[in-house]
């Protein structure tokens, strides 16, 4: 295993490294052997309030974020964007120690999110309102101008994405931050403030409190000094980030949530490469991906042929300790191994034919075998709940009609996928379909410039992207008394 220094377990708050109010500190445990990394500081409702202190005082008309040129704000996040590449491989084994996953995408992942703060450093100073034709006497104009002070609460599957998504747009609106990360993750956030320190974001723009939903969240989404509330997580925690955001002030609310998404396969496919697409969709991340393509429809045509496939390739995937050339490493945590296996015995009890996997890998860590199920029927758990590991439900259709209805019939909707070669079927699907994300012939495709988030229960707003920013900014209107003929 790696030796991976971690330099920061502290609260970041102000600029400074800083104890919890309370003395407390919670331990954060390596997936990989369950042993205790490190202790963090464990914030709560005091800590908080001093961060979001820190976090208006940064936001004040006069202090120096405020009075920075919006060009200045992107020259800064510039720099994290390099310094971020700068200590990519860092990074990376950080995370990998903290959550798990191959280090190879861990690297990969802080490469990419350095890309979407670059993206949203480009942003900073194309922030536009519009003159406006006003009947009447009047001059009018709009100022899009940044929301205020900002809660970020985050998960713990893709921690430094997840970081970015938050921050990228948060900071190119000119908006300061409270975020609390998973947990689980604290360890790669807390590696993070300290290079936006070093980028020279000035104290108090961006903080960071590690401590748990209940206390540290709650406090943050009930605070009545911050003006908007960003969250990834489950539905059933947006569900009380929404109504706590409206119990002391009316707070703007983001949520990124679950998704149960449907990948559809028609007969026209090449069944190799669907088979293959439709595994990447379903266990990529061990599975812990809210996009995660974990309905797999498949038509009648190929579908002996296609199960068959998927099998294969599931019991091949390499699953193992992730400082090595793996393709999977442990679940998250005991709660989430616990989870996944139930919904595992939950598919055998429930009538599916296990043809993959179906049991624990090794006996220490929280490691499971990729599991693909046949003959999934609609009204089965593992069909309708989010498991969030590595488990593929295939279900079998016959025609479109009744597939975007199956499709559809969801509470959620964030991600869908269909594969065909008929350009009819693939624009009548994403017509039909309701989702956030739509993807034809590949998955998971997510950049930079793309919108991201859900319909109906996957979530309220979208991340990255134009779409990302807007939801950092207010319009204010403006009209000047100007007569049409000078007096
Ligand atoms: O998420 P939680 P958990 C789904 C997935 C998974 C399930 C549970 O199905 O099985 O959620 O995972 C903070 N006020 N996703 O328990 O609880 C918490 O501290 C304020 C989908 O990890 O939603 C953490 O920082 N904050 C998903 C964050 O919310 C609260 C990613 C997420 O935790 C809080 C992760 C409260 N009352 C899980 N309670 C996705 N959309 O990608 C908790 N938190």
């Amino acid at each position: 295993m790696a030796k991976v220094e971690v330099k920061y377990t502290k609260l970041f708050i102000n600029n400074e490294w800083v104890d919890a109010v309370s003395k407390k500190t919670f331990p954060t445990i390596n997936p990989q052997d369950e042993s205790v990394i490190v202790q963090v500081a464990e914030g709560d409702k005091a800590d908080i309030d001093l961060a979001v202190a820190a976090a208006k005082k940064a936001f004040h008309r006069y202090s120096e974020w405020r009075v920075m040129d919006a060009s200045q704000r992107g020259r800064l996040l510039l720099k994290l964007a390099d310094l971020m590449e700068r200590d990519a491989k860092y990074l990376g084994e950080l995370e990998t120690l903290d959550n798990g996953k191959p280090v190879k995408q861990a690297e990969g992942e802080v490469l990419w999110s350095a890309g979407i703060i670059r993206y949203y450093a480009g942003k900073a100073d194309k922030i536009l309102g519009n003159t406006i034709p006003a009947d009447g006497e009047v001059l009018t104009f709009t100022m899009r101008e940044p929301v205020g002070v900002c809660g970020q609460i985050l998960p713990w599957n893709y921690p430094i994405p997840m970081f970015v998504w938050k921050i990228g747009p948060a900071l190119a609106a000119g908006c300061t931050v409270v975020l609390k990360p998973a947990e689980q993750t604290p360890l790669t956030a807390l590696a993070m403030a300290a290079l936006l320190k070093e980028a020279g974001i000035p104290a108090g723009v961006v903080n960071v409190v590690p401590g748990y939903g209940p206390t540290a969240g709650a406090a943050l989404t009930h605070h009545p000094d911050v003006d908007k509330v960003a969250f990834t997580g489950s539905t059933e925690v947006g569900r009380i980030i929404m109504q706590a955001a409206s119990a002391v002030n009316l707070k703007r609310v983001t949520l990124e949530l679950g998704g149960k998404s449907p990948l559809v396969v028609f007969n026209d496919a090449d069944v190799e490469k669907a088979a293959q697409i439709a595994h990447n969709a379903a266990f990529a991340n061990a599975g812990q991906c809210c996009v995660a393509g974990t309905r797999t429809y498949v038509q009648s045509g190929i579908y002996d042929k296609f199960i068959q496939k998927a099998a294969e390739i599931a019991k091949k995937r390499k699953v193992g300790n992730p400082y090595t050339d793996v393709e999977q490493g442990p679940q998250i945590d005991d709660e989430m191994f616990n989870k996944v296996m139930g919904y595992i015995d939950a598919g055998k009890k429930g009538g599916a034919r296990c043809i993959a996997g179906g049991e624990r890998e090794g006996k220490v860590g929280y490691f499971i075998q990729p599991t693909v199920f046949a003959d999934v029927k609609d009204d089965m758990k593992i069909a309708r709940e989010e498991i969030f590991g590595p488990v593929q439900s295939i279900l079998k259709f016959e025609t479109f009609e009744e597939v975007v209805d199956r499709a559809n019939n969801s509470n959620y909707g964030l991600g869908a996928g269909v594969i065909t070669n008929d350009i009819n079927t693939a624009l009548a699907f994403i017509k039909h379909v309701r989702a956030g994300s739509m993807w034809v012939n590949t998955y998971e495709h997510v950049a930079p410039q793309t919108p991201f988030g859900g319909f109906r229960d996957s979530g309220i707003g979208r991340e990255l992207g134009e779409d990302g920013i807007q939801q950092y900014l207010e319009t204010k209107t403006v009209s000047f008394s100007l007569p049409k003929k000078p007096l």
